[in-house]
């Protein structure tokens, strides 16, 4: 596959990932998505992987989810089937991809992880930020959610409450506050951020890869069952953004001026 959206390379036993979309803070359209979905699988196949990092290309951003300005008037995004209940971005196969590849996925995160692209760290087996980077959801504001893995397997992480309080209130948390709930496993500073997630992915290459599989696997095993919320979650979803409410958040953002969600409270 020809990949314009997404850089992937090879070393020492490790892939690694990087959403190369700066411009609009690594924002994933359909294509992205296809691109990420296709380095994965790539990464799945070759026996010489044995972990595979996810990252975001510039410093600014490790991903801020579903690209607004590609978002249509008919509410979706720029691509129609697939799995992924209709919202046009397979994200739903990319949140299964990323569970169910057999090797640890390590997301270095190097500054917002927003939105979707929270939950796409939050899914990744191991989370190392660094010290600049910055975390929340985003979906109340621009009339989205992600109701599986992004908000049952966030609870399952920081607990009920926190989870609640991230959604509802929508605001951002610092690295150290998000190693504080349990997001995170290691802080390092910005100029170190690639470094330690590849030697942190080598430590793993270096380990009996049944093992690594097998308890990958046992992990995901007991979270399981969110796979089925999260199609409940994203064909629900489709039906959402064909609606004034959805367009009005959206729209909101791409303006810059606040959004006017009143007339929808009746
Ligand atoms: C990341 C934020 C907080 C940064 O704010 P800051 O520093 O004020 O910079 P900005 O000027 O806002 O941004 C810099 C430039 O980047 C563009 N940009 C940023 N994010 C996006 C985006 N998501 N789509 C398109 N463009 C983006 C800005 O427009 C700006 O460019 P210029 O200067 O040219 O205008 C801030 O940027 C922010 O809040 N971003 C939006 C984050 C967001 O709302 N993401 C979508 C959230 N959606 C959900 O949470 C839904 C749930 C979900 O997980 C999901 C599930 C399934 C399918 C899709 C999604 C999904 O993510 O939509």
């Amino acid at each position: 596959m020809e990949l314009q959206d997404v850089l992937y390379e090879k070393n020492n036993g490790v892939a690694k990932i990087t959403i190369n979309r700066p411009q609009v803070y690594n924002a994933f359209r359909a294509r992205t998505i296809e691109e990420l979905i296709w380095s994965f699988r790539d990464a799945w196949d070759d026996n010489r992987i044995g972990a595979v990092i996810l990252t975001g290309a510039g410093e600014k951003a490790f991903c801020t989810g579903g690209d607004q300005k590609e978002k249509g008037n008919e509410g979706g995004y720029d691509y129609r089937g697939g799995l992924g209940g209709g919202i046009g971005l397979e994200v739903e196969n990319l949140h299964q991809t990323i569970r169910n590849i057999p090797k640890p996925v390590i997301a270095a995160v190097n500054g917002f992880a927003i939105g979707g692209g929270h939950v796409l760290h939050v899914i990744c087996d191991l989370t190392i930020a660094s010290e600049t980077a910055k975390f929340g959801q985003s979906g109340p504001k621009v009339g989205s959610y992600d109701a599986g893995f992004g908000s049952a397997y966030l609870a399952r992480i920081v607990g009920e409450k926190k989870a609640r309080e991230i959604w509802y209130l929508c605001e951002q948390y610092s690295a150290q506050e998000a190693k504080g709930m349990g997001l995170v496993n290691k802080i390092v500073p910005p100029e170190e951020l690639q470094r330690a997630a590849q030697e942190w992915a080598e430590k793993i290459v270096e380990k009996s890869p049944t093992a690594i599989k097998m308890l990958k696997y046992s992990f995901n095993a007991d979270s399981a069952s969110i796979q089925g919320i999260s199609q409940l979650s994203m064909s629900s979803l489709a039906m959402f953004y064909n609606t004034p409410e959805s367009e009005e958040g959206k729209n909101a953002f791409i303006e810059k001026r606040p959004v006017d969600f009143k007339k929808f409270r009746k």
